[in-house]
């Protein structure tokens, strides 16, 4: 029997990847010692993070000579996104430490451009470099051009088909991001290693997986070079980069004490105390809405064609989330269903515990993790964190502490695993205003040249900002929600969700106003959030703001829109997105 090793180096995502393989009916068993590498048959080494603190890990644990005489020896090598990147010589991400060098050449970052944020997070195509032969390439690997996969990087190997690049012949398929190429899959004889996340790239991902665990041994070790093609490929007018579609599960625990998923109306999630002339709401009078058990809906719209899912645990600034086992285990058992990427969010912050024990946030973060998150998201601690970050500036002081949650997290897990959740309020700037200084005129938006401004506000003279809350809207601070983007762009995060509180739930529309502020001024990719009611909401978004993501609750939720009508639309729009 085939005997299958995982190499997992400590961080990241490889629970994903595990249930994967239990899903596609495969047994592996983890390296837990150098001699594991003598009894593989395959490996397979699906790094997350950052490149350096892999190949230190490697290093310390004394299994870089090890892994290097594993992929020597000719035995099928699969590498999943850091697992390709150490392949090669070094990265531009640690540059004093070196990687494995079977692959000659650098990692390098991407340059960040206003229409190209980095990282490169979503779904994008692939096209084989060896195009004469490109139909034997697919049937052998799973990989196909019609097909799109999961990337979540800020580093990549560029695409240099030039015959005096030493590396030109790994390069077995490209991917485009803007007008760049670089590669998505290198491949020679017993190698084959991928930039995206096959295990995170729904049936498409799983396809590839399985056609290299269903392939002979020897005929793994039997594909040779890739053909140095004789026409170098070149950027098309476009990328295939697609939009994605997030569906949001808002949850916390019912007055019964069990876990649902909820949705408010401008975050208010308790049902409206009926009118004493009204018997009919009775019975749920006050009572949290329910729509339904968290993991029936993650596992709804993973079928549905849902680009990621995220689950916010709405109510974990009150209670601990670490002793909020149930939090835990619905992440579990959701990894377990769906292979497309989840965030977990609410009370990502250092704590403490009701017994008093002390944890850190990288803590918290890393129990999702390990439970099959592959990023979380933090709401109230990157107000506060930005809201310091701000004032040691404005003493002149040191900006960055590498103290923050959004810091310590994104040291080990890579700012990709790290997204802020805001949730900004509007507020007019007029005789009421009373949060301090009026932010500068470039924050503000004017009702006569706003893109969605509401009935109450067209043909006024109203002028607002956006002001970041915490604890569900409860508390508004003095900060807005373009400061706090670029705060948390500064501190490292990742990714944004946007939401809009007074959006939220209302069902006309997103905030563009909001979203394209934000979108203009980081380089880092929005995910738009709040006020989903149609279809052509979604392609207004998307082509009126340029934000990279759309989430919605609630028509999801009451199934009055589904995923693919979204899709459709888009599509019909020209706005590229995921088929399923
Ligand atoms: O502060 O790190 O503990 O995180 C708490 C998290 O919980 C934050 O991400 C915050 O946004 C979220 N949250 C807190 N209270 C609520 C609430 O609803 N009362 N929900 C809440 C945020 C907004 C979206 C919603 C969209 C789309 N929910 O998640 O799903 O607005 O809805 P729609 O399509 O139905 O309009 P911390």
């Amino acid at each position: 029997m085939t005997r299958l090793f995982l190499l997992d180096y400590g961080a990241g995502n490889v629970r994903s990847l595990a249930n994967s393989l239990t899903a596609l009916g495969y047994e592996f068993e983890w390296i837990k010692s150098v001699d594991d590498f003598h009894k593989a048959d395959k490996l397979i080494f699906p790094g997350v993070g950052a490149f350096g603190g892999a190949m230190e890990t490697l290093q310390k644990s004394g299994l870089t000579a090890p892994l290097r005489g594993y992929i020597n020896s000719g035995k099928p090598y699969f590498g999943i996104c850091i697992g390709m990147q150490v392949l090669f010589a070094s990265s531009t991400e640690n540059p004093e430490i070196e990687g494995l060098g079977i692959i000659p050449t650098p990692i390098e970052k991407f340059d960040p451009l206003p229409d190209r944020p980095v990282p490169h997070m979503g779904w994008n195509g692939v096209q084989f470099v060896d195009e004469e032969n490109k139909d034997r390439e697919a049937s052998q690997t799973g990989l196909s051009e019609d097909l799109n996969y999961y990337f979540v990087h800020s580093y990549r190997a560029a695409y240099d088909p030039s015959p005096s690049n030493p590396s030109s012949s790994w390069a077995h398929s490209v991917t485009q991001y803007g007008q760049a190429l670089f590669l998505a899959t290198v491949r020679k004889g017993n190698v084959f290693a991928c930039q995206f996340h096959p295990e995170k790239s729904g049936p498409a991902g799983l396809q590839l997986l399985k056609a290299w665990l269903d392939a002979p041994i020897s005929a793994v070790n039997a594909s040779g070079p890739v053909q140095n093609p004789t026409k170098p490929l070149l950027p098309k007018p476009r990328d295939g980069f697609t939009k994605r579609i997030i569906a949001c599960l808002d949850v916390r625990s019912n007055d019964a004490g069990d876990l649902v998923v909820t949705k408010g109306d401008q975050y208010q999630v308790r049902e409206k105390a009926p009118s004493s002339s009204d018997t009919t709401q009775v019975s749920t009078s006050g009572a949290v809405r329910n729509l339904g058990k968290p993991l029936d809906l993650t596992t709804r719209y993973y079928t549905e064609g849902a680009d990621e899912i995220c689950m916010l645990n709405i109510t974990s600034f009150r209670s601990s989330p670490l002793s909020d086992q149930p939090m835990l285990a619905m992440t579990s058992a959701a990894c377990a269903r769906i292979h497309v990427p989840l965030t977990i969010g609410g009370g990502i912050r250092d704590l403490e515990e009701p017994d008093g024990t002390k944890q850190s946030a990288l803590e918290v973060a890393g129990a999702y993790f390990r439970a099959g998150a592959d990023k979380v998201s933090i709401g109230g601690d990157a107000v506060t964190a930005v809201e310091q970050l701000l004032e040691r500036k404005a003493k002149g002081g040191r900006a960055l502490t590498g103290l923050t949650s959004i810091e310590t997290i994104a040291r080990p897990y890579g700012s990709q695993a790290v997204v802020v959740s805001i949730d900004p309020l509007k507020k007019y700037v007029d005789e009421s205003w009373e949060f301090g200084p009026v932010p500068p005129e470039d924050e503000l938006i004017h009702a006569e040249t706003a893109l969605s401004p509401l009935p109450s506000e067209k043909g006024t003279s109203k002028k607002w900002t956006y002001l970041c809350t915490m604890h569900g809207g409860r508390t508004v601070r003095a900060l807005t929600a373009l400061q706090l983007a670029r705060g948390v762009e500064e501190l490292g995060a990742g990714e944004l969700l946007v939401n809009c509180i007074d959006r939220d739930g209302q069902g006309n529309g997103y905030d563009l106003d909001l979203l394209l502020q934000i979108r203009r001024n980081v380089n880092i990719p929005v995910v738009a959030s709040s006020g989903a009611g149609a279809p052509q909401h979604f392609v207004d978004v998307f082509e009126k703001t340029g934000v990279e993501s759309a989430l919605a609750a609630g028509i999801f939720h009451r199934s009055q829109v589904d995923i693919s009508d979204v899709k459709a639309a888009l599509e019909a729009a020209g706005i590229p997105v995921r088929k399923v």
